[in-house]
């Protein structure tokens, strides 16, 4: 059993009737949005919010109903991945570029939902590089202040060109090694001018985390 799909298909056993839903972006949203979309041509009644472009194309693949973010004051359950998560429940995302329309649902969202398999479970964040969005504007500028705070920033490029976001910004690929303080570390660059949004998810926005075994077996956590 794809450990992925199995923790995708655990969290949106919690869906019901009537709710609005955020769909997350990656490998593993898309076992969510597939489920999802079973579940709508068995008679599911929702409406859902995209993260990406890339997100939006499958839900509407899936016939999912979709609603523009601005029509609800709040989402009741978002569904998302993650590529790594601390014992805390701080999370790193963005690995597909999609950081900052993800977080502003789930800091949306009543309930934030997020499905891993189990090796993106770690003891502390930084192992991964933490992707940071940043204007294009001076990006080289944005990009050594971001160095100053003591990691390895890489701008990230895709087919020979720099990756472009949904939002037209650029990502940077910060590798930290570890991290020990992941609120303070995004305040730190949140206060560095160009920078849009931190892959840092912390301050425990985490409702659930759904937690994949390759046997098909899920963990589920809470804070
Ligand atoms: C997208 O920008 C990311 O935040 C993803 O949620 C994260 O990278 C996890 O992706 P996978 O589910 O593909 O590993």
């Amino acid at each position: 059993m794809n450990a992925k799909k199995a923790a995708a298909e655990k969290a949106v056993e919690y869906i019901k009737d009537g709710m609005v839903i955020g769909l997350g972006t990656g490998s593993t949203a898309y076992w969510a949005i597939m489920r999802i979309g079973e579940l709508i041509k068995d008679g599911l009644k929702i409406s859902a919010i995209t993260s990406s472009a890339a997100s939006e194309a499958l839900a509407i693949e899936c016939n999912i109903p979709l609603a523009p973010i601005g029509s609800f004051d709040k989402l009741d359950i978002a569904i998302d991945g993650a590529d790594e998560v601390d014992e805390q429940l701080n999370l790193i995302k963005g690995g597909g570029g999609a950081l900052l329309r993800e977080k502003i649902i789930a800091s949306n969202s009543r309930q934030f939902f997020v499905i891993i398999d189990e090796s993106k479970l770690k003891t502390r964040l930084g192992e991964f590089p933490l992707p940071v969005e940043i204007m294009p504007f001076g990006s080289w500028l944005t990009v050594k202040h971001i160095q100053d705070l003591g990691c390895k920033p890489v701008i990230r490029r895709k087919d020979g060109k720099d990756f472009i976001t949904d939002n037209n910004n650029r990502i940077t690929d910060c590798s930290f090694s570890r991290i020990d303080d992941a609120v303070a570390l995004n305040m730190q660059l949140h206060e560095i001018p160009g920078v849009v949004e931190t892959g840092l998810f912390a301050k425990q926005m985490v409702s659930r985390l759904f937690v994949g075994r390759g046997d098909g077996t899920v963990r589920v956590m809470q804070p």
